[in-house]
Order: structure tokens, then C-alpha cells, then sequence
């Protein structure tokens, strides 16, 4: 006796696999010709792909005048930012300790520079999240809600817990002459950073344009991403707002749809 099996295409169930990507998303402290590609200034927020290349830019309308000193990628139309001086966005007036967001065109502040305890002459100028919680570094030594912190401790902040010391710069070995001027908690735990000027961390050289990485289990410190590869036009340049953003892309596509 003979059997017969019949297959149909029109029974099987394809999946499509996708993979997620960490791209480097960042403000320069002035404006860079990142030829070929676009210039960039320092007030918009560019995203790298990893290979080097501009992804988008994304221009939340500020004013030229004004420069992104801190910012945090939450997705395409959700940013949060801090600016380096004051600033009138509309009718919402900035101050420089204050932590503003962008979403699809409209900007609000998330809280002000006193409510976080700042000085009024402190401004932040790196900033980061984890779920709800703020994390940021100051631009100048405070004494915020009683301790003194300096320019690259990490304080942390969420609503109705009052800000404190997450993180002491002594962690990531970053001198007392160093100045924390990008920072993003990556999912690892570990955390991506910048500085103001040429400096070393935790005995690794960091030159401007560098995003460093600090286990902060291990009190280890290794280079991440060297942003002057990208060519000369980036020699004088320094990141102030670093962030990551987490895009999927479909990786395999199979052949059986037209
Ligand atoms: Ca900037
Ligand atoms: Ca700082």
C-alpha cells in the first residue's frame, strides 16, 4: 500500500529574525563638517550608525544660539536635554540646571535646577536613565541637599526622592582635574562617558572626541569609540551630550514573498 504525503508552502509559518543595534547618539560642542556627510551643530543630536556614518539628525527647533550640553535618547521623538546656558524655547524659559524634554515638537520641563537641589549658578552637562530615575553629572562643584559633589560624580534623582550620590568619580579613576561632560548607563550596567578635555581615566587615555567605558564592578576602563577616526574635521571638536539609541533591523529576509 502506497502513501501518499502532500505538503503545502501555504502550512508554513516563517519567522523573520531581527537584531538590535546600539547607535552612538551625540551633541558636539560646536558645529562640525562631517564631510561628506552633513554639518552638525551644537544644538541638534546626531546619530552614528556603526560604521562610522551619520543615521539622522534631529533637530528639535532650538535656537542657534543655544548648545545641548546634556542629553538622554528615550526614542526618535523622545529626548531629554539640558542646555548650557539660559535660553527662552518658546514660552518655557531654560536655565542651565534645568532637565527639559522633546517630544514630537513639544518641550517641557521634567524638574528645575532648584528642585534638584543645584546651586543657581549649576548647570548639568551629562545625563542619563535608568526607568524613571535621572542620572547626571554637574558642571561645577555643589554642595546639593547637603554633600558636596564635584564636576564628575554621578547624583541621581527620581520624583519624590531628593537628589544623592550615585556614583563618586573615584570608581572610574577620573582625576579631580577631569570634568564628566557626557555619561549613558548602558543595559550591561556599565557606563559610557566623555570629558571636557584630554585627560586619563582609570590609566587609559581619553582624548577629546573619546567615549570612555567604566565597569563600575570591576573599577576597569577601556576605550569605546574614538570619534576623531571619523576624519579631521573632528580633531577640535569634544562630545558634550552623549546617548544610545536601540533600533531593530531585520536582519534575514526570506525569499518566498513576492
Ligand atoms: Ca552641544
Ligand atoms: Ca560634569
Amino acid at each position: 500500500m502506497k502513501r501518499i504525503i502532500i505538503s503545502s508552502l501555504s502550512t508554513l509559518i516563517f519567522i523573520i529574525p531581527t537584531i538590535t543595534f546600539a547607535q552612538d547618539v551625540i551633541s558636539t560642542n560646536i558645529a562640525v563638517d562631517n564631510s561628506p556627510g552633513s554639518a552638525i551643530e551644537d544644538q541638534v543630536v546626531a546619530k552614528f550608525t556603526g560604521a562610522n556614518t551619520v543615521a539622522s539628525i534631529t533637530n528639535m527647533g532650538l535656537p542657534s544660539t543655544a548648545d545641548i550640553a546634556a542629553l538622554h535618547y528615550v526614542d526618535d521623538t523622545t529626548i531629554l536635554f539640558t542646555l548650557k546656558s539660559a535660553a527662552q524655547l518658546g514660552l518655557v524659559t531654560v536655565k542651565a540646571g534645568d532637565v527639559m524634554q522633546w517630544s514630537n515638537g513639544d518641550i517641557t520641563t521634567i524638574v528645575s535646577g532648584s528642585a534638584l537641589g543645584l546651586g543657581p549658578a549649576t548647570g548639568i552637562d551629562a545625563l542619563t536613565q535608568n526607568g524613571d530615575t535621572l542620572i547626571f553629572s554637574t558642571d561645577i562643584a555643589d554642595v546639593v541637599n547637603g554633600v558636596s559633589v564635584t564636576d564628575s560624580d554621578l547624583l541621581t534623582w527620581s520624583d519624590g526622592i531628593p537628589t544623592e550620590l550615585l556614583l563618586d568619580q573615584s570608581v572610574c579613576g577620573i582625576p579631580a582635574e577631569a570634568d564628566l561632560s557626557g555619561v549613558h548607563l548602558m543595559d550591561t550596567g556599565h557606563y559610557l562617558m566623555t570629558f571636557s578635555s584630554s585627560t586619563v581615566i582609570g590609566g587609559v587615555p581619553s582624548r577629546r572626541a573619546d567615549i570612555m567605558r567604566c565597569d563600575p564592578n570591576t573599577n576597569t576602563v577601556t576605550l569605546y569609540r574614538r570619534f576623531t577616526d571619523l576624519g579631521d574635521s573632528w580633531a577640535s571638536v569634544s562630545l558634550d551630550a552623549i546617548s544610545q539609541s536601540f533600533d531593530d533591523f531585520i536582519i534575514f529576509k526570506n525569499s518566498f514573498e513576492n
